[in-house]
């Protein structure tokens, strides 16, 4: 933000509710009355509502919707998750972010949030549409002591916590495909990409960068997304409030987390069980190399997906696209 920006955003907030007039504000931020005009445009333009009104000024009627710092804290409570977040209205990615703040020694928690990703990836070098102001792109650095084998769990628990997060927040009800897709309605909602940060065998912290599709509509989803994405107000019929969803998203998450440090992965793999969407149906796995079509049948304590095909025959699938 330009420091003018700023100087005229505390302006407006002391004097909460009221007419500033253009002599006004010109005098205290020591611009002409053309430039004034100017930077209430650029407010306009970037989700402000002003009302401008002859002999008294310009007064604002509602901000635009912010994933900043300032609404994710007010009402968090969580005692960790999100206590140190780092905020940039664009990044090329809030993963590469958390990787540096990781390096950097970061502490367990720290969330890197933005309101636009230039880059936003996906597993395997895929690219995730991120576009300014309608979702929630946000990446946490954990620092758990587990082996690396077993990072993929905290995939499984991520998506517990979003699909929990989602329903206490907004009452929606979504589905949890293998191993790291959020679905309503068989369209992908969120998505989950779990980034290693290690050294040989040990794990210095693990990056959980989580994207959800919140107020998008479905013609801000390019072409080849609108057939198998969806968003929260798509679903839900209206915009939701994107902090108090990633707020209600760490609170489930900080919880299980902990509880899975203590206790183990059982009460995770029991809760997964039972949002997953493919257990108990044909499926079909696509890895790299092949594709296997059988029964999934579960998940193991490591969170491998095992899947029986026609002869009987049980898989281990550690990565792969599933159709169902
Ligand atoms: C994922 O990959 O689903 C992991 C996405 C993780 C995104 C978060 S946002 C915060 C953090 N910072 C990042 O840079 N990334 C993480 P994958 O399973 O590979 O799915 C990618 C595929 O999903 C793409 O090839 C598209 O087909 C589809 N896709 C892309 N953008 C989408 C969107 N916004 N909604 C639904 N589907 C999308």
């Amino acid at each position: 933000q330009s420091s003018i920006r700023k100087q005229l955003l505390k302006l407006f907030s002391d004097h909460e509710g009221e007419f500033l007039s253009g002599q006004l504000i010109s005098e205290k931020l020591g611009c002409s009355r053309t430039a004034v005009w100017k930077h209430i445009e650029e407010l306009r333009k970037d989700g402000f509502e002003l009302e401008a009104v002859q002999r008294k000024g310009y007064r604002i009627i509602s901000k635009p919707d912010r994933i900043s710092g300032n609404e994710i804290q007010l009402g968090l409570n969580t005692k960790f998750f999100g206590r140190e977040i780092y905020y940039e209205e664009s990044v090329d990615s809030t993963q590469k972010i958390a990787h540096r703040l990781a390096y950097e020694g970061a502490v367990e928690g720290t969330i890197v949030v933005s309101e636009e990703q230039r880059m936003g990836r996906g597993r395997l070098g895929r690219a995730w549409f991120s576009p300014i102001y309608t979702g929630i792109w946000v990446s946490i650095i954990l620092k758990p002591e587990i082996a690396p084998q077993q990072a993929p769990q905290l995939t499984l628990l991520a998506a517990v916590s979003v699909v929990r997060g989602i329903q206490k927040a907004t009452g929606i009800r979504c589905d949890i495909k293998w191993p790291n897709d959020i679905l309503i309605n068989g369209k992908k909602v969120v998505g989950i990409l779990t980034e290693l940060v290690a050294e040989s065998d040990r794990i210095n912290a693990v990056i959980v960068g989580i994207g959800m599709n919140v107020n998008q509509e479905r013609e801000h989803f390019p072409e080849d997304l609108q057939a198998i994405a969806t968003s929260l107000a798509i679903e839900g019929g209206h915009k939701w409030n994107r902090a108090a969803i990633l707020q209600a998203v760490l609170k489930e998450m900080e919880d299980l987390y902990f509880d899975y440090l203590k206790n183990g992965f059982q009460v995770v793999k029991l809760l997964w069980e039972s949002y997953a969407v493919s257990i108990g149906k044909q499926i079909k796995a696509r890895t790299l190399t092949n594709s296997i079509t059988g029964k999934a049948l579960g998940i193991t304590d490591e969170g491998v997906l095992l899947l029986e095909d026609e002869k009987g025959t049980v898989h281990r699938i550690y990565s792969a696209d599933i159709e169902i």
